[in-house]
């Protein structure tokens, strides 16, 4: 996504807009003209360009990836939304901005990373005060985490833009802290090549899913069983991947899944007795 903080404030604000106002008109080569600006790539900096500003004018943005690996860096991230916040409020105070910023809300623009793909994380035991992040542009990824019970941070995410994984959390008893996740843009991993959340016992927390943009992988989550929690989820765009869930019961859960675009794969699954809890009306397009 192109980056219209220009002044890398955190915020795509009233400061923003009048640097923006500067060059508007411009060229490429003109007198003015500055290629930041140009955020639709055409060589002018025109209407197409502030049509892009003002789309994300209003929440404050870390236009970047954002890696979580221990306490301190979770605690460096907050002061930065501190200090983003604080300009917000000052902003909105002083009436230059139409937004009221009560919520303390932003997005990531990239990735978040949450634990370390390498190692356990055994520091990070919660993600309150997170409540804040409303969409993640680019992967979110929760790995490797020791104590990590829950995920009630991420209260307000909304969106994440390409692949949700959570796997090797060996705390994580829930999702609940999920439930306004209403679309997910890539695969939907929980467990797989990680590891599995081996005290995962629920996917109630994603009940706001709909729609899963690439597969959906539920591997080595010893302690789940069942499915019930996705009962909102209508389609796949990918396979479908149950493996060595060993407690897993049934499907019940997914009987509102419709398309799947892909194929079902179901492994080491003795407890599963049949594929009941999938509909009759279930089609496997691929
Ligand atoms: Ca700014
Ligand atoms: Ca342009």
């Amino acid at each position: 996504m192109p980056n219209p903080d220009f002044d890398g404030n955190g915020w795509v604000d009233l400061s923003d807009f009048f640097l923006f106002s500067g060059a508007f008109g411009t060229r490429a080569g003109q007198k003015g003209w500055d290629r930041r600006f140009d955020l639709s790539k055409n060589e002018r900096i025109d209407l197409g360009d502030f049509y892009i500003f003002s789309a994300q004018f209003g929440t404050p943005t870390l236009y970047r990836d954002v890696e979580i690996r221990n306490q301190a860096d979770l605690d460096a991230l907050l002061e930065e939304l501190e200090t983003i916040n604080s300009i917000a409020g000052q902003e909105a105070e002083q009436g230059q901005i139409p937004y009221s910023h009560k919520k303390k809300e932003f997005r990531i623009d990239g990735s978040l990373f949450i634990g370390d793909s390498l190692t356990t994380v055994s520091n990070i035991v919660s993600l309150a005060r997170l409540e804040g992040l409303q969409g993640v542009a680019g992967q979110l990824v929760i790995q490797n985490t020791a104590n990590l019970i829950g995920l009630e941070g991420l209260a307000n995410l909304q969106v994440v833009g390409d692949k949700l994984v959570i796997g090797g959390n060996k705390a994580l008893a829930s999702l609940e802290g999920l439930s306004r996740l209403r679309q997910v843009g890539g695969s939907l991993i929980i467990g797989g090549d990680i590891g599995g959340n081996t005290r995962l016992q629920s996917l109630s927390g994603l009940r706001g899913l709909e729609e899963i943009g690439g597969m959906l992988a539920i591997d080595g989550n010893t302690s789940l069983a069942s499915l019930a929690g996705l009962e909102g989820l209508i389609k796949i765009n990918g396979q479908l991947i149950l493996k060595n869930n060993s407690t897993l019961l049934s499907l019940d859960g997914l009987e509102n899944l419709t398309v799947v675009k892909g194929q079902l794969v179901v492994e080491e699954h003795a407890q599963l007795e049949n594929l009941a809890g999938l509909a009759s009306t279930l089609t496997f397009l691929f």
